[in-house]
């Protein structure tokens, strides 16, 4: 409301008071009409003037849906683009950059720490996994003479003791390393890898009751098995991962240090018809896939790290989506959203101050996320807005924010099957066009939400507050 008012200070308590009962009333009471009335003394007349803030419908813009990133289960990846890296070191060896599978690889020359059997020279990360029970390691390899093994490491604390998953030209293994000579061999295969070929490693490490086990995948470059060998061991728990060379040169590229399965990555909330590709940042096609029961499943085995490890992109012609991702991992969950306007009906009051909203949800399989409610500022002025619930029909979730202009976002209001979770609800600041409300919802929920938005001026004595009401009904 315009308080541009030149009266006498009791008079100006006594409209703000006037003008914060129309707001109580309006809180209490859905459907008040949130107009104000400013009182002139002087003249004794009484002249409305337009509301500064207002409501309108948003610009439909986007194509209906979206996707994000949803969940990461590698807590660390590289496609090996550079050395060295940060928080990588290196334990013997001679490591350097080489041409990779794609883009660079790291290069590694076993300098044979002294000749012992089993020692081996390690590239590894420096921050400690032993707070890990569960997780995979995967690496690509490329061996380079044929005389020696490679594969992935797991150290003890003084990195000098480790387990070692390898491959060599005829079989795989895995073994133990005491310092500073003993070498136990836990299990092998007999598998045969070609030199100057490529070939993925995946271990997958468990450790339960003191126990070590360990589950070594060998694939060829076209992602298919070419064996899986099984050990344990309690001798120490691992405290670093990186990979290994022993007395042989190899390139790796495509490493991951994962929470879950890197092979796939999953896409949720996908309507069916719907298909997922994913390009890496060269425009190579490195998987595709239909969603069945809402899920598109993409193997990204062959690029776990998916091109050189940046702007990889997730597209579906059926939902018009094309987006590119600072990186796609493997163990990546990404969520399709809706965001189409269409699904909306606004209905603004006489003076833009009120607004029912109604949005069908119906057939939508994945979260609803849509600007749903345009607020504008007429006056020039900067208002501190926030948004207030009054009462729930049905069992609704939901949360809903007000996103300003000046590029804060209201901490959302959640309802959660109908319960308000007690979160501050602070305000934001608006002023002039292009703050909103922000619906983000599950395609499951229905029911019918009365708030309010509600207002002061961020200038001059606070006291003033305005309310809007709001209806907001889920429909599915
Ligand atoms: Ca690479
Ligand atoms: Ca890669």
């Amino acid at each position: 409301m315009s308080v541009g008012l030149t009266c006498k200070p009791f008079l100006l308590w006594f409209m703000s008071f006037m003008l914060a009962a129309i707001a109580v009333s309006a809180v209490a009471l859905r459907g008040v009409s949130s107009s104000v009335y400013v009182y002139y003394p002087e003249t004794q007349d009484v002249a409305f003037l337009p509301p500064p803030i207002v409501f309108s419908h948003p610009p439909s813009v986007g194509g209906g849906y979206d996707v994000d990133l949803a969940d990461r289960l590698a807590l660390v990846f590289t496609d090996f683009e550079a050395y060295p890296l940060p928080g990588w070191s290196s334990r013997g060896g001679s490591w350097s950059l080489d041409s990779g599978y794609k883009g660079y690889g790291l290069r590694g020359y076993d300098t044979n720490r002294g000749g012992i059997r089993g020692e081996a020279s390690h590239y590894y990360l420096t921050a400690p996994i032993s707070g890990y029970t569960r997780y995979y390691v995967a690496v690509k390899v490329k061996l380079v003479d044929g005389a020696g093994d490679c594969g992935i490491s797991l150290l003890n604390s003084a990195a000098n003791n480790f387990y070692e998953a390898s491959v060599s030209a005829s079989s795989m293994f895995i073994s133990r390393f005491d310092h500073p000579e003993t070498f136990t061999l836990l299990n092998s295969t007999s598998v045969s890898l070609a030199v100057g070929k490529w070939y993925i490693l995946l271990l997958e490490y468990v450790r339960a009751e003191g126990h070590n086990t360990f589950t070594l995948k060998v694939y060829d470059s076209s992602g298919t098995e070419l064996k899986t060998l099984r050990a344990s061991d309690s001798k120490f728990q691992p405290y670093y991962a990186g990979v290994l060379v022993d007395e042989e040169t190899v390139i790796f590229d495509d490493f991951a240090f994962s929470m879950g399965d890197p092979r796939v990555i999953r896409v949720i909330g996908a309507p069916s018809g719907a298909s997922f590709s994913v390009y890496d940042d060269l425009g190579t096609l490195v998987a595709s896939s239909a969603a069945e029961g809402g899920v598109a499943e993409l193997p990204v085995l062959t690029d776990i790290v998916v091109g050189r490890g940046w702007n990889g992109r997730l597209y579906s012609p059926e939902l018009s989506i094309n987006r590119t991702f600072s990186s796609i991992i493997g163990g990546d969950l990404y969520e399709v959203y809706g965001t189409a306007y269409d699904r909306l009906n606004i209905v603004c009051g006489p003076r833009m101050c009120s607004a029912n909203i109604t949005v069908d949800l119906s057939g939508l399989a994945g979260t609803y996320d849509c600007n749903v409610l345009n607020i504008s500022v007429a006056d020039g002025y900067t208002y501190y807005a926030s948004l207030m619930l009054a009462y729930l029909e049905g069992s609704p979730s939901l949360n809903l924010s007000i996103a300003s202009s000046l590029g804060s976002e209201l901490q959302p209001l959640r309802i959660v099957d109908g319960s308000v979770i007690p979160d501050e609800v602070s305000e934001v600041e608006v002023a002039g066009v292009g703050s909103y409300i922000r619906l983000r919802c599950p395609p499951t929920t229905s029911g019918t939400v009365y708030l309010y938005l509600v207002y002061r001026a961020a200038y001059g004595p606070a006291g003033v507050v305005v309310a809007y009401p709001i209806m907001l009904m889920l429909q599915r």
